[in-house]
């Protein structure tokens, strides 16, 4: 690990939100009295019932609970949209870069508050009301922003499912929330290519008995198939649509949200979050961490899919009346250099993206970002997944000249928004260190027996406290919400990372220690993949593990054995590799598969994945104790044949 440490610039110290002192003060009020810290905090939104509760929440089994200003209603559209109209209304809120380079589109607040109007009695119109469900498949376009505003208006719950997601892993979404309707478009582009995401919608549906009604917005103008009586064209309904749509008032604690997201084991789990809480903490994270300026631009690269789209591609800088760049497209399209020309076209201030992607920009050069001039930058962000120092330093360097801090977040979906982070005024960096955790966020590292760990140490990460934004439960599963995060270390929310924590006070986040792996910044279960695998007629057992991965970070590394008689070849790698994306996605693919007669198992049955990773990584010398296996012998025919497919 590097030792360098960056002290805070001085023209950031300058003009900085929280500077040193004033992060002092607000650590030092939250620790004294937490409520009235979070009373004053709230009241960056607009209540339209005041709360008299703060905090109500308790880990403890017996009187599990969490609850934020459960007796004050708000809006979050009307927090994201109407009060900024007296003041900004003719401000850009929202900047879209299309895919290709010549498309865009400004929107004021005073448009996207229409827009959003327009949308939301749409929703009504088609018979949606509060509290139902709404899935969400939508390309990056403006309507995606729309259509999430548009649910929160009329206090109905989005599930919004990544566009890279197959029909399959779609209608398990939709089945799970029993969706009423779907947004999808004709289909997305990315890099030059269309997305089927309709085509995607009607295959899905196949298996979605609860979805009455799917609107299409046109992207691409591409050809799709319309069921008579379901599916409708967005553009004839917007045109119609009144631009007046009161909001409601939704209690603190009712849902906003759901989000699937990949655990240890299992189906996906529907992330809840609820109003209040998970709107103040993205507007406040969104502040502080990013020390947003009024006017700047700021662009978080992530997709509308993933949580880091919702917190900080629109919640959080809507809330905060910023302007924010919503970008269609991919890095490395039409060239390596469009991050960074999108920064100079627009003047983005805080760009905010994952290690994977600066991993391979980095890989193509420093010309690429040279060939910009970069000046209106101000603050760098990354998010998702550890980022090595040497990324981390190319970043700084290359990207920031030197200038820029790196605000490096931790934090996951279930967390709502950013936890672990520097605030640029306030806090050196250390390149490869998420640094400190914010204002009531008190992380704690337990040893594997849950013995809490003092000072510099190793440990697996909790949070012993809990924080506004925090998940609330896994949609219609509260048992599996508290046995998930709560059962593990009784009493601290377990966030399923190992970290190390400096003789600073510095936390450093090795990654998952649970059986889950991180590929390009996005979850995926080891489970999810397996049973993908085994779906396939060949394949009798699958084992998957994560692997080193020099631009994703981790790889998906992948131990099948085949059904008798079955021959393992360069045919069926492919085929099973095909397969798994079909299921699954894209974003599952199988790095490397290996045909395996045999898995190390303990003689009751249980695979030992900690060998399987050890050959996964090439790191055979320190396979521990293999004395417990059924037959030991299976790992020296395992550790043989991933030679031939590495
Ligand atoms: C926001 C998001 C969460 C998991 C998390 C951790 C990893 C995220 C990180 C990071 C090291 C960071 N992670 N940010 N690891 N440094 N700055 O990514 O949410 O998709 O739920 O993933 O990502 O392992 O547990 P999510």
């Amino acid at each position: 690990m590097s030792e360098a440490v960056y002290p805070v610039p001085a023209h950031i110290a300058a003009s900085a939100t929280i500077t040193a002192e004033k992060a002092a003060v607000m650590r030092a009020a939250v620790q004294q009295d937490p409520d009235a810290f979070w009373r004053q905090e709230a009241r960056r939104l607009d209540w339209i019932t005041p709360f008299t509760r703060v905090n109500d929440s308790n880990f403890n089994e017996a009187d599990f609970a969490i609850s934020w200003f459960s007796d004050g209603q708000l809006n979050v559209s009307a927090n994201c949209l109407d009060r900024h109209l007296e003041t900004r209304g003719d401000q850009a809120a929202i900047i879209w870069e299309g895919d290709n380079p010549a498309e865009s589109r400004v929107i004021t607040y005073r448009q996207l508050h229409e827009e959003v109007c327009r949308f939301a009695n749409v929703l009504k119109d088609q018979g949606v009301r509060r509290g139902d469900r709404v899935t969400i498949y939508l390309p990056m376009i403006p309507e995606a922003a729309f259509a999430m505003l548009a649910c929160t208006r009329i206090g109905a719950i989005h599930s919004i499912v990544f566009g890279g997601f197959s029909p399959d892993s779609l209608a398990s979404r939709i089945r799970d929330c029993d969706s009423r309707l779907v947004i999808t478009a004709d289909e997305g582009l990315r890099g030059g290519k269309s997305v089927p995401l309709k085509a995607n919608v009607d295959a899905a549906l196949d298996h979605c008995a609860s979805v009455e009604k799917v609107i299409v917005v046109q992207r691409t103008g591409g050809a799709v198939k319309m069921v008579e009586g379901r599916d409708l064209f967005y553009a004839p309904l917007r045109d119609a649509a009144s631009v007046d749509c009161p909001y409601e008032a939704m209690g603190a604690e009712d849902p906003l949200f759901i989000l699937y997201t990949s655990g240890s084991t299992g189906t996906p789990k529907g992330v809840l979050h609820t109003t209040g809480g998970y709107l103040l903490w993205a507007s406040l994270t969104h502040d502080y961490v990013f020390d947003y300026k009024p006017g700047e631009v700021y662009w978080c690269t992530a997709d509308i899919g993933w949580v880091t789209g919702h917190s900080y591609v629109v919640y959080g800088p809507l809330a905060n009346g910023a302007t924010t760049l919503m970008f269609e497209g991919v890095p490395n399209y039409p060239d390596h250099s469009r991050f960074w020309q999108v920064c100079d076209k627009w003047n983005v201030a805080i760009f905010y993206t994952a290690p994977t992607a600066l991993r391979a920009l980095m890989r193509e050069g420093d010309d690429y970002v040279k060939s910009s001039s970069r000046k209106s930058l101000r603050i760098l962000g990354s998010v998702g997944e550890p980022i090595n120092p040497e990324a981390w330093e190319w970043y700084h360097r290359v990207v920031g000249e030197d200038r820029c801090p790196i605000v490096d977040t931790w934090w996951q979906t279930e967390t709502g928004g950013i936890l672990i982070a520097p605030l640029p005024g306030a806090t050196a960096l250390k390149p490869g260190s998420a640094t400190q955790p914010l204002f009531g966020v008190e992380p704690v590292l337990v040893d594997a027996e849950g013995k809490v760990l003092e000072g510099a140490t190793d440990g697996n990460l909790c949070i012993a406290q809990s924080w506004p934004g925090q998940m609330r439960t896994v949609y219609n599963d509260h048992d599996r919400f508290f046995q998930t995060y709560f059962s593990t270390y009784p009493g601290y929310y377990f966030t399923g990372d190992g970290c190390r924590r400096d003789a600073d006070g510095y936390y450093w986040i090795t990654g998952r220690v649970d059986d889950v792996i991180n590929v390009s910044g996005h979850r995926m279960g080891t489970a999810e993949v397996e049973s993908a695998l085994v779906a396939h007629a060949k394949v009798a057992e699958a084992a998957v593990v994560g692997m080193p991965h020099a631009i994703k970070g981790q790889g998906i590394y992948a131990y099948v054995t085949l059904n008798a008689g079955e021959e393992g070849d360069n045919a069926l790698r492919k085929e099973l590799v095909a397969w798994v994306r079909r299921e699954i996605g894209p974003i599952a693919t199988p790095d490397v598969i290996q045909f395996a007669p045999g898995l190390p198992k303990t003689r009751s049955g249980k695979i030992m994945r900690r060998i399987l990773r050890k050959i996964a990584e090439g790191d055979v010398s320190s396979l521990g104790d293999t004395s417990t296996l059924a037959d030991p012998s299976v790992v020296d025919h395992l550790i043989a044949d991933s030679r031939l497919v590495n």
